[in-house]
């Protein structure tokens, strides 16, 4: 597909930061950049329907470009983040590294961004940046007209939904909007998608038949054992079934499976199949949505590796033991550069304060060996940050750090200094002004 986007006229006005003055540029309904401390320049965002499983490519074949001297872009300032996580202003914030650049910025002026969906229509987005800018040499290029190629590759990963007897056929009330937002959407391709809709029962865990696909809803990460029965009483026809072709998805991915007693071909009583299931970590809901289906090709499957203990073997009198203990309490919609990051925290600290969080070991040694004590904190304003990290009242780290960013670091523990059962852990913020 060859799409041509016209770009409307840039509109420039002044802004002062640190006491230098910079430019503003905007362009009307698109837009911007939101790299802090780099040049904020228009962005554009547009949607391309595409199929089920399948990439989509841009490349741009040529523009209608004009060149600008003398320009300093005023740069994407710092948001301010106050207790409770919402955004409360911005201040400026200036990269010196990326301003010394003599490169233009963004390096490509059509780039492909989220894959996500709209409603039942599986869409990728087209973002286009009409306007780059070199910050060393001060120029700007300003692309008029942005002529360019969309490739689709692979597809269809899930089965063409049936669409079931009340849905409309011809008239899809949503595809006037579909048209407004979808650069090459044509009228009834919902339809032809294979998303089915909300079909799936409000139980965790029970499947429910919706055409040649079940729908599993789970809340807890864990192992899930789903049996003949389970799935009979979802409405799948277990007799006519070959189990071999059962393939289980999520967001759309194929997921290994483990499914017992499939090499006959029949799925028997006493037949199951395992997967590894993870909750939604989003702030609306635990539901994550799986998707059993049974028809065509055969699915993936889990390796399975002997690993009986053999006769040379010594009898183990201790072995290392890691323990994760992670509290997700508070939820943070605005977490700085926060893009696939964690905004589920345990809790806040704000200076001077500490906090106390008991962890239980059972069967330390309490020899002469070391643990790692391994932590995440996350910074939430710009300023210095003092973290003292004990356990049982032994100092383990003193960390001097900076800013919003996330924070891992491993610390050290002889294990003398942790007790079999009840333990401690102590995290102390003394406050900046102690550094
Ligand atoms: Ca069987
Ligand atoms: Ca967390």
């Amino acid at each position: 597909m060859i799409a041509e986007i016209t770009i409307p006229d840039i509109m420039t006005s002044p802004a002062t930061g640190n006491g230098q003055v910079f430019q503003k540029i905007d362009l009307r309904g698109y837009g911007y950049t939101c790299e802090v401390g780099k040049p904020r320049l228009p962005a554009g965002g547009f949607l391309v329907a595409v199929p089920e499983g399948a990439d989509l490519t841009v490349e741009v074949l040529d523009t209608e470009r004009v060149l600008r001297e003398n320009h300093r872009v005023f740069p994407v300032p710092e948001p301010v983040v106050e207790d409770g996580g919402k955004s409360t202003g911005e201040r400026f914030y200036l990269e010196t590294a990326a301003y010394s650049e003599d490169a233009y910025y963004p390096r490509d002026v059509a780039s492909i961004g989220f894959y996500g969906y709209l409603r039942e229509v599986r869409v990728a987005q087209l973002m286009i940046f009409p306007v780059q800018y070199n910050p060393a040499r001060g120029t700007l290029i300003i692309h008029k007209k942005i002529r360019l190629t969309l490739t689709v590759s692979g597809g269809t990963l899930l089965p063409v939904r049936h669409r079931p007897a009340h849905a409309p056929s011809k008239q899809d009330p949503y595809d006037r909007i579909y048209g407004d937002l979808i650069l090459n959407y044509a009228p009834g391709q919902a339809q032809r998608s294979g998303i089915s809709p909300g079909l799936g029962g409000p139980h965790p865990g029970t499947p429910r038949l919706s055409g040649q696909a079940c729908k599993i809803l789970i809340e807890t990460d864990g192992i899930y054992e789903i049996t003949r029965r389970d799935l009979a009483d979802g409405g799948v026809p277990v007799d006519a079934i070959d189990p071999r072709n059962m393939r289980l998805f999520n967001l759309g991915v194929e997921l290994p499976i483990l499914v017992v007693g499939e090499e006959d071909g029949r799925l028997d009583e006493g037949d199951h199949l395992e997967f590894f299931g993870l909750a939604n970590t989003s702030e609306y809901s635990r539901t994550n949505v799986y998707w059993l289906t049974w028809s065509g090709a055969s699915g993936k499957r889990m390796p399975e590796v002997p690993c009986g203990p053999g006769d040379t073997l010594a009898t183990l009198e201790h072995f290392m033991e890691s323990l994760h203990i992670e509290e997700d309490h508070r939820y943070y919609s605005n977490v700085y550069r926060g893009e696939g990051k964690d905004h589920w925290f345990w809790e806040q600290l704000i200076a001077p304060c500490s906090g106390t969080y008991p962890v239980t070991l059972p069967g330390v040694l309490g020899g002469s060996g070391t643990a790692e004590v391994r932590v995440g904190l996350r910074g939430k304003t710009s300023t210095a940050h003092r973290t003292r990290v004990s356990i049982n009242g032994t100092l383990l780290g003193d960390l001097h750090w900076d800013g919003m960013e996330e924070l891992e670091r491993t610390l050290t523990c002889p294990e003398v200094h942790l007790i079999d059962g009840a333990n401690m852990l102590e995290i102390d913020c003394p406050g900046s002004g102690m550094r």
